[in-house]
């Protein structure tokens, strides 16, 4: 697979896959080719024996459910929607040169993709099953993956609120740019959460659970909280941190990379940008003098919701070192942090700083 594998130095089992493109073909289109898309592991991938698969259905419902992969596909109404996935983990690797952050993989920019997903609508599903109760509030799903932790096996999970699990952008997706969904994003069922962290849509999907509150998984509880920076992990209290849902509004420079050297002259600069989903990207500012002087780059897609607004522009710039700086709205006036040491967090989340790369041209 062309992609470049990332390893966890903290974790002794080295079967984990977790992998991103390299950056010279990285949101080169707009729909990412499947073999590019970034893969996010917390476990091995599991052996899925389809003749035995069934995905469950409980909790606060009016009727349990389980069913099988031909019925899920041909008892509900198929739906496609382009969506851009994101690791909450998505540009670590600047918070970890800033202040040391462990036990976290250090993902550079390319843990984001965008893909045709093809499934059924998760509304279409809890339907189905019938929302039983007025205290159901929370949508939890449970992967078949096993994650070993002092000892004890459990499984991948997180959860959603009922509003948003009701939402039509919410599927159970199949496929993923037309193609039988891949073992390595989720095969044969996913959930995909338009516009939330990436750890929202759970992958090898084998339990859906209407509840009262969200998931007790550990991904929900204690993984994938943000708290402020005064927070570290020696006195967290878990209890305390901030649930991730939505992305905040981000934009980065892909390229040129980070410490390239060039020829003087014109440099062109192009990247990607992206909101929480339910907001366009309105504006990409890119600065070649470290943010004193700003241009508007151009679009090179129809900026439209769920996915990222891909972006470029030019500058003639003299031999010197440059410091590229860009920064993004979206159309409810969203922007981003100037500096690193505003988004930084112990756990390395959501970092959305202003992104900036340096180049020496001669
Ligand atoms: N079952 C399961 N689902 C999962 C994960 C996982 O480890 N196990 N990783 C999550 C995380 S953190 C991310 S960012 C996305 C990544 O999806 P991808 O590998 O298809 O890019 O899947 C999410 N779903
Ligand atoms: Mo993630």
């Amino acid at each position: 697979m062309p992609l470049s594998e990332k390893h966890d130095e903290t974790k002794t089992y080295d079967d984990i896959l977790n992998a991103g493109p390299p950056l010279n073909q990285l949101a080169k289109e707009f729909i990412t080719p499947t073999e590019l898309f970034f893969v996010r592991n917390h476990a091995s991938i599991p052996a899925v024996d389809l003749s035995n698969y069934r995905l469950v259905v409980n909790g606060l419902v009016s009727r349990e459910l389980s069913l099988t992969l031909d019925e899920i596909k041909s008892g509900f109404e198929p739906q496609t929607l382009i969506a851009t996935l994101q690791c909450a983990g998505n540009r670590r690797k600047e918070l970890v040169d800033y202040k040391p952050i462990d036990d976290q993989l250090a993902w550079g920019i390319e843990a984001i993709g965008t893909a045709t997903w093809t499934g059924l609508r998760l509304g279409d599903m809890l339907k189905a099953a019938g929302i039983a109760s007025d205290r159901a509030a929370h949508i939890g799903f449970l992967g078949l993956d096993g994650i070993m932790r002092d000892g004890e096996r459990s499984s991948y999970g997180s959860s959603i609120p009922l509003d948003k699990a009701l939402a039509c952008e919410v599927l159970l997706a199949y496929q993923m740019n037309g193609q039988d969904l891949p073992l390595a994003h989720g095969s044969p069922l996913r959930v995909i959460v338009p516009g939330y962290i990436g750890a929202r849509s759970v992958k090898w999907l084998c339990g859906i659970s209407v509840l009262e509150d969200p998931s007790d998984n550990y991904f929900q509880q204690v993984g994938y909280k943000l708290f402020p920076p005064s927070i570290n992990m020696y006195n967290v209290n878990y209890a305390d941190g901030m649930q991730l849902t939505k992305l905040p509004v981000n934009s980065v420079i892909v390229q040129p990379e980070d410490r390239s050297l060039m020829a003087a002259g014109k440099i062109a600069v192009e990247g990607y940008a992206m909101s929480d989903g339910e907001h366009e990207i309105t504006w990409v500012s890119v600065s070649a003098d470290g943010g004193e002087t700003w241009q508007r780059a151009e679009f090179l897609n129809e900026p439209q919701l769920w996915t990222w607004q891909l972006w470029r522009t030019e500058f003639d710039l003299p031999s010197g070192t440059h410091e590229l700086v860009v920064r993004a709205w979206d159309t409810a006036a969203n922007s981003q942090p100037e500096t690193i040491a505003s988004t930084w967090n112990f756990k390395g989340y959501v970092n959305n700083a202003w992104h900036r790369v340096r180049i020496t041209l001669k």
